[in-house]
């Protein structure tokens, strides 16, 4: 029997996930600040993810955590540091007092949201493209990555940090069209991310098959992911924005975040 726990369950992405990964043989353990209805094959826990203590617990036979938990865009630094910075410091250092071999961090694309856009559309930026946060968002999410790194190095854990592009139904605007995630080919990289053997420490994209991606998909693909969505399907319901963040998303990998 095999036992995930997803931090952030209530949230977008946790919402998702709830749905898309139950299998047969596994329990899907769900933390969140926010109570849910626990569902089949599920169990449910009520805490912050900034509490250690009780991280710890919820990590009790766990094989796996999906960390989703935080505050998932721009706030004011002392939030940003109460929850997103101390709930993933929680969420490694509870995995390696409990002895779970392997972290999947949800990171974001905000993490490198000032780095340019390649001009070319043949270039693609790489998986590895080094911290150029757009935001204490942002920044948390390179702490996040540094914490990844410090626990594989240090402790030996497995962790895979996800640079998260625009997860969620369907784009909204011309940027989502090469930045889209799609709820499917979001939980394809989750379970590529749980089931790769030995990924040690490594960053990669998340985002689909988009025709206009300019992100990579070398480093989701050596960990067995293959993405089956394209956001250019809904290219045709997406009109201008308007010109500073159009201009903006065309600029920089954080699109709007940079404004
Ligand atoms: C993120 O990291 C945010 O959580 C989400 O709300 C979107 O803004 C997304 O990035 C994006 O860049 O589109």
């Amino acid at each position: 029997m095999e036992t995930v726990l997803i931090t952030g369950a209530a949230g977008r992405i946790g919402r998702m996930l709830r749905t898309r990964m139950p299998r047969e043989g596994r329990t899907l353990r769900l933390l969140d600040v926010q109570p849910i209805k626990p569902a089949p094959g599920t169990e449910v826990i009520t805490a912050s993810v900034a509490d250690l203590d009780a991280m710890v617990a919820a990590c009790e036979g766990v094989d796996a955590i999906v960390h989703l938990g935080g505050i998932s865009g721009e706030s004011d630094w002392a939030q940003i540091r109460d929850v997103n910075i101390e709930g993933t410091y929680a969420a490694f250092e509870a995995a390696r007092r409990a002895g779970v071999p392997r972290v999947v961090f949800a990171s974001s694309n905000h993490a490198v949201g000032f780095q340019v856009q390649p001009g070319d559309a043949d270039i693609e930026l790489p998986d590895d493209l080094s911290s150029r946060p757009d935001t204490f968002y942002g920044v948390s999410k390179v702490l996040g990555e540094a914490l990844g790194a410090l626990y594989h190095d240090r402790h030996g854990l497995d962790v895979v940090c996800l640079r998260i592009g625009t997860c969620a139904d369907r784009p909204r605007d011309l940027r989502g069209l090469a930045t889209w995630l799609s709820p499917d080919d979001c939980a394809r990289l989750v379970e590529a991310s749980l089931a790769c053997p030995e990924p040690r420490i490594r960053t990669v994209w998340g985002v689909s098959a988009n025709t206009r991606r300019i992100w990579s998909l070398d480093g989701g693909r050596e960990i067995g992911y293959e993405p089956k969505d394209d956001a250019e399907v809904f290219a045709g319901e997406i009109g201008p924005k308007d010109e500073a963040h159009d201009e903006a998303g065309r600029r920089y990998v954080g699109g709007a975040f940079t404004l």
